[in-house]
């Protein structure tokens, strides 16, 4: 039986990566696992990494009093007091957080892609939608509310209309996604190899797709990981690395 994280005593030396919690007030059993996630498990650890889609949606920063994303806030704060190193970095849920949100936790917005040093390996984050070439109807709705001016006009509504429209959007790529096959919905190999020459990590990291694995690149004589990240629906997933390597593990 595969080990869970909560039974690992020792993460002190330790970076977690997670990403699609999809936190919302209806789902609250997953909403507790992840406070308890920060303040039982992450804390130990080094840093964490959270690599998109956090909540179900964010309709903007003036959101924050709503009470369900004050749990949410209070929880991240109480863990970046305590010393955890907490970066963020956007899904395609949740792009429109912006410095109001990552003030109130203490978290650290970080672009899509980034590079980092992972125990001596460059190691390259990103959420993975935008390697998801293939669903061509997604990345041209991906283009039109990535566009920083149509944000504004976005956001210059008010709150609820804003909720409404998210809302129908929500129903629409519902409705569509039943229509999309697996493959399309997937990584391109092309974009993640494009990818991987332009920023020559040792490993790749990110969500989006739902579908934990590690891939195993060949590019230029040597291979590189491509670990996917699992999405916390049915129960919370964390990529764990340390000097050793790198591991999936259920909480
Ligand atoms: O998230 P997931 O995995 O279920 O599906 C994604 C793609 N869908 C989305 C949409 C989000 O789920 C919901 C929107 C989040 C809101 C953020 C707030 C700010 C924006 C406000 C917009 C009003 O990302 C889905 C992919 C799937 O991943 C796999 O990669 O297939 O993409 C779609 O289904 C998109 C549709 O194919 C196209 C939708 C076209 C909508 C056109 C309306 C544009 C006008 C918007 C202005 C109101
Ligand atoms: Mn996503």
């Amino acid at each position: 039986m595969q080990k869970s994280l909560s039974s690992n005593p020792n993460l002190s030396n330790t970076t977690l990566f997670i990403s699609d919690l999809h936190l919302c007030a209806s789902r609250p059993v997953i909403t507790a696992a992840f406070i308890a996630f920060l303040q039982d498990t992450a804390s130990k650890a080094h840093a964490l990494y959270i690599l998109g889609d956090l909540f179900e949606y964010w309709a903007g920063d003036d959101d924050i009093d709503d009470a369900f994303h004050q749990q949410i806030i209070t929880a991240l704060k109480k863990a970046s007091d305590s010393g955890l190193k907490i970066f963020f970095m956007h899904g395609n849920r949740d792009f429109l957080i912006a410095d109001g949100f990552c003030q109130l936790t203490g978290i650290t917005l970080i672009d899509d892609p980034t590079l980092i040093d992972l125990y001596g390996n460059k190691a390259l984050l990103s959420h993975g939608d935008d390697l998801c070439t293939d669903d061509v109807a997604y990345q041209q709705f991906r283009t039109q509310v990535r566009d920083k001016k149509w944000q504004a006009e976005f956001l210059s509504q008010p709150l609820q209309a804003r909720k409404k429209q998210v809302e129908a959007i929500r129903a629409r790529s519902m409705q569509e996604k039943t229509q999309k096959s697996l493959e399309i919905m997937d990584v391109n190999t092309d974009a993640v190899d494009a990818m991987l020459r332009k920023y020559q990590p040792d490993l790749l990291i990110h969500g989006h797709t739902h579908r934990p694995h590690r891939h195993s690149i060949e590019l230029g004589g040597r291979f590189i990981s491509r670990w996917v990240l699992g999405d916390w629906y049915e129960q919370g997933s964390c990529l764990v690395c340390d000097e050793f390597g790198c591991k999936n593990m259920p909480l």
